[in-house]
């Protein structure tokens, strides 16, 4: 039972795809097994001061070691379908070459534990954990990296892609690209502009050469595509500098991504921002092409919305660097643990406008949740009133976006359990399931219960 005052949701068809999603660096641990080489997040998380501390994915929720229960859980939550990722440096160690036998077997038994429990299996085939050696040989920002994506992706659509029916390519290239390579908070830690513009070319390159090989490889049709991480970009003030800072913001962090891939052209107005810093992104003929290669579903992660204001605290229009000031300023509501404000009526906002601007993509919400100081009682059971309330409200903003004409097919909760949250360590936990990481078990949170009941109660 659940003691959740929240309504359930309502106003859902009962095909609506439910899931929970994790991510293989997250979750899985045995980082040195059956084969599995480094990636850049177990070199990463070796920098000092690099993640909080100095936590790493050694072991995470040992969900490597713990799968079948792990399905079982999944199995009483009554969801639909599980996203998870594979690990690269598993199923093709150090990124080249034929496929690790013992690597891809643990995600064959993955997805025939799914299927036996009646849970559909979406994979993720790039959750941020890159083969260390393919890094040393320039990572992202090396063009060739595309190329080894794709092979990488036909090898596993071709161990899989017989029971597996949906396969997205990247999780959250921005992140990838921008965190990883400009500001250098993400693995592999570097901070370089340009090389970050250039990740973001060869991220997009590789989604759409590894689209085009599988389809190729396939012997009975899949549904394809690719997640993208998504806030939205509001004025501060109805200023002109800070429309020009919503503008910018919006450009690098949505528009550089959905454009390409959408109408196979990068957005004028960034193309022409970057020119005016020397920069420019690294196309060659016919990339663009294989860039907007057509695919079948957009997947969504929203967690938060954000304002942005075009001068700094002193009204300065320019930095110390010369660049336009384009500043983050919260709306003012209240904040989960990460500090990231709660703002459910900007997903709604977000969703209308990717169906006026975006038409005819499907819409799946691959990623939707939040972080909160939970407090477990001595049988580790935790009652998350304001996660409860988090996934309600935001639920209930997709419901506002269908009813505006919004495509949106699914909903999957971030995260099944808590997890290695990249920078933040252990710290910040995001799971519907608590997990004691002494003893490695596993308790269903409040919002956990509320969401099997929800997910009953709009079936029946
Ligand atoms: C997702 O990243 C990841 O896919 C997942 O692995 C992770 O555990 C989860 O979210 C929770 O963090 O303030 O400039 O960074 C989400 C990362 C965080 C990227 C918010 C966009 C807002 C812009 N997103 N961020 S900024």
């Amino acid at each position: 039972t659940t003691t959740a005052r929240t309504p359930l949701a309502t106003g859902l068809p009962p095909t609506f795809l439910w899931g929970v999603a994790t991510a293989s660096y997250q979750i899985e641990g045995a980082v040195a097994e059956d084969g599995r080489t480094p990636s850049i997040w177990d070199t990463f998380s070796r920098v000092p001061g690099a993640v909080a501390n100095a936590d790493n994915g050694d072991v995470a929720c040992d969900h490597y070691h713990r799968m079948p229960q792990d399905v079982a859980l999944m199995k009483s939550l009554g969801v639909d379908s599980y996203r998870f990722s594979v690990a690269w440096p598993r199923v093709q160690p150090g990124g080249r070459g034929p496929v690790n036998p013992a690597g891809i077997g643990f995600y064959d038994r993955l997805v025939d534990e799914l299927l036996g429990n009646g849970i559909a299996p979406w994979v993720t085939l790039y959750h941020w954990d890159l083969p260390q050696e393919l890094e040393d040989a320039g990572g992202w920002p090396n063009r060739d990296t595309a190329y080894r994506f794709a092979d990488y992706a036909e090898l596993v659509l071709s161990a899989l892609g017989d029971r597996v029916d949906t396969f997205t390519t990247l999780n959250e290239p921005w992140c990838s690209a921008w965190l990883g390579y400009n500001t250098g908070v993400h693995a592999p830690g570097r901070r370089d502009f340009d090389a970050s513009l250039a990740a973001t070319h060869h991220l997009l390159l590789g989604h759409g050469l590894a689209t085009q090989r599988m389809r190729a490889a396939e012997t009975r049709p899949h549904t394809y595509g690719i997640t993208l991480n998504m806030g939205t970009a509001d004025p501060a003030a109805d200023t002109e500098a800070d429309r020009d800072a919503a503008r910018r913001a919006d450009g690098m962090g949505l528009r550089l991504y959905l454009d390409p891939l959408h109408r196979g052209e990068y957005p004028a107005d960034v193309v022409a921002d970057l020119a005016a810093r020397g920069s420019a992104m690294p196309v060659q003929d016919g990339d663009l092409e294989i860039i907007s290669t057509p695919f079948d579903v957009l997947g969504i992660n929203f967690y938060f919305g954000q304002n942005f204001a075009g001068t700094d605290e002193q009204g300065n229009r320019h930095g110390s660097d010369g660049e336009p000031v384009v500043r983050a300023v919260f709306p003012d509501t209240p904040r989960t643990a990460m500090d990231w404000p709660i703002t459910p009526e900007r997903f709604t906002q977000l969703l209308v406008r990717l169906h006026r601007d975006y038409p005819g993509l499907p819409l799946v919400i691959t990623e939707n949740g939040a972080a909160f100081d939970d407090q477990p009682d001595e049988t580790g059971y935790v009652a998350d009133d304001d996660r409860t309330e988090y996934l309600a409200s935001h639920i209930a903003a997709v419901v506002a976006a269908r009813e505006q004409g919004a495509d949106v097919r699914g909903y999957f909760a971030w995260s099944l359990l808590d997890n290695f949250e990249w920078a933040y360590g252990y710290d910040k936990r995001f799971g519907i399931v608590h997990v004691d990481y002494r003893s490695q078990v596993r308790t269903p949170k409040q919002s956990a219960l509320w969401f099997r009941d929800s997910i009953a109660a709009l079936r029946s």
